[in-house]
């Protein structure tokens, strides 16, 4: 009921402006007086949150006001994959949405559950979502066929376990239920390592962990404490095995409708978010990294996987990426084989 109200009240927001008087010019700016919803999978003050409040803050004052952009939380709208139909029925003209998620729907995206492909280093990864061709050319291209238009590919950070038991070398993950978003190729690459993968929204989560429903689960260090999962696990597990790519997509429609004026202002205002949200992200991920560290009334213990062990994980990883050319898609597999040529030319610069 309450999900029902609050996207009623979003349908109502996009569609209405904020115009009383039925008149939608405006006499201070070159743009018309509306109002575009953009959705996120995380809640004030976490990484897509702010993400799209500075995004809403760049379109007031680069209109003049003329363009509200209203940020909507996660928790009101429904599940992350009901706010990928949002977005896709355009009932939100914007969103922030993930690979684990909207895998199932746009299958090729699946190729960020891969672990240990991308380097180690979040600056070097940054660097290929931003230029990579395979990202923003070829897999582009199977979001559109959706009706959805991905127009940057960003990371909140390196991804990271907690556990109720040390993770140091992929015999502990035997048996261990781990919590995964609910891509197949996320639920394969848990597999690799013999544990037991189950579905499940980041909102139900920290009552999960809580109960043993699952024992552990995997996200970067901002997001793990700002969501206090650190309080219900003992261990956390800096592994870096992968980072949290998160997307910013339009409804295509939507987009392809906007007068060149208006597409010019989203897309030069995405293109100013991606250094910026780079840097959010350092910030959020160092300071939180403390809190958990320094917490004495949660304490949990940081274990540092040495080069050595994290080749232990990657060698029993690498199958997966077959997984993804035979199982996801032949297309996503040419995908990732441009990828990888991208990846190798990146770091060996
Ligand atoms: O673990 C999750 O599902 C959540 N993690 C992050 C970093 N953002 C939103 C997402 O739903």
């Amino acid at each position: 009921m309450l999900t029902t109200l609050l996207t009623l009240g979003l349908i109502l927001a996009a569609c209405g402006g904020s115009d009383d008087d039925g008149d939608s010019s405006n006499g201070d700016s070159e743009f018309e007086e509306q109002t575009w919803a953009f959705i996120t999978e995380e809640q004030e003050g976490q990484v897509q949150y702010v993400y799209a409040e500075e995004f809403a803050k760049r379109i007031d004052e680069k209109t003049d006001g003329a363009i509200t952009v209203e940020p909507y939380e996660f928790g009101g709208l429904g599940t992350e994959t009901d706010q990928v139909e949002q977005l896709q029925n355009g009932t939100a003209q914007l969103a922030v949405t993930s690979p684990g998620f909207i895998g199932n729907t746009v299958k090729e995206s699946q190729i960020f559950g891969l672990h240990f492909l991308f380097p180690d280093s979040v600056e070097k990864t940054h660097e290929i979502l931003t230029n990579s061709e395979a990202i923003n050319e070829d897999l582009v291209k199977k979001y559109e066929e959706i009706g959805i238009e991905p127009l940057a590919f960003w990371t909140e950070g390196g991804m990271q376990w907690t556990s109720d038991r040390p993770i140091e070398k992929p015999s502990d993950f035997e048996g261990f239920k781990m919590r995964i978003q609910g891509s197949k190729l996320q639920e394969e690459s848990y597999k690799r390592y013999d544990a037991d993968p189950t579905s499940m929204s980041w909102g139900e989560l920290y009552t999960g962990l809580e109960n043993g429903t699952v024992q552990g689960q995997e996200n970067p260090i901002f997001f793990i404490a700002d969501a206090s999962f650190h309080e219900v696990q003992d261990y956390m597990t800096i592994s870096n095995h992968n980072n949290y790519v998160a997307t910013t997509t339009v409804n295509s429609e939507w987009y392809n409708g906007l007068n060149d004026a208006e597409k010019e202002l989203v897309d030069e205002t995405v293109e100013e978010l991606q250094g910026w949200v780079f840097e959010e992200q350092k910030r959020q991920n160092d300071e939180f990294l403390s809190v958990i560290e320094d917490s004495e009334e949660y304490p949990t213990e940081v274990i540092r996987l040495t080069e050595e062990q994290r080749a232990e994980f990657q060698k029993l990883a690498e199958p997966a990426r077959d997984f993804y050319r035979d199982e996801v898609s032949t297309e996503g597999g040419a995908i990732l084989d441009k990828l990888e040529k991208e990846i190798e030319e990146a770091t060996s610069e």
